[in-house]
């Protein structure tokens, strides 16, 4: 399998809920190697900029208050397909619909506050991982 980068990351409510490390040991033995991370909290702006495809959702609004709520860890991770081994990692958007053993199924608490973020296609992860980090940071 070809070996794909994608843009993590761990939201405001793990971060405040002290869950990072916990999330961190998982991305470790899940075999993801960590190309680049930072911590930051984004201005609604920034949110709004990076969830611009859910502009039109009746969520968008809850959501990029959520997420600039706090700070974030950002991160983008290497793996043969990392893209759906990420988002297998984290479980279905839903904590409650999340299989057991991931992490929005062991950590999140709504379809909202569910921990992760993960890109869901190689255009996305393009998009994500540039929104973030610049070329010399991705070396
Ligand atoms: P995912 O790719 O699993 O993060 O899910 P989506 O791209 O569908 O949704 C992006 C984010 O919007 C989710 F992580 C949480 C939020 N969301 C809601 O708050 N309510 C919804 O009904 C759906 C998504």
């Amino acid at each position: 399998m070809a070996i794909e980068r994608t843009l993590a990351i761990i939201k405001p409510d793990a971060v405040e809920g002290g869950l990072a490390g916990d999330i961190l040991s998982r991305i470790h033995a899940a075999k993801f190697q960590i190309v680049a991370i930072k911590s930051l909290r984004l201005t609604k702006t920034e949110a709004e900029g990076f969830y611009a495809v859910h502009r039109e959702r009746p969520f968008f609004g809850d959501l990029t208050n959520f997420m600039s709520s706090g700070k974030v860890l950002v991160m983008v991770l290497e793996a043969p397909g990392a893209i759906s081994k990420w988002r297998d990692t984290m479980g279905a958007t839903d904590p409650a619909k999340a299989a057991p053993g991931t992490i929005r199924r062991d950590f999140g608490t709504s379809i909202q506050n569910n921990c992760t973020h993960g890109s869901d296609a190689p255009a996305t992860a393009a998009f994500e991982i540039g929104y973030f980090f610049a070329g010399a940071e991705l070396v």
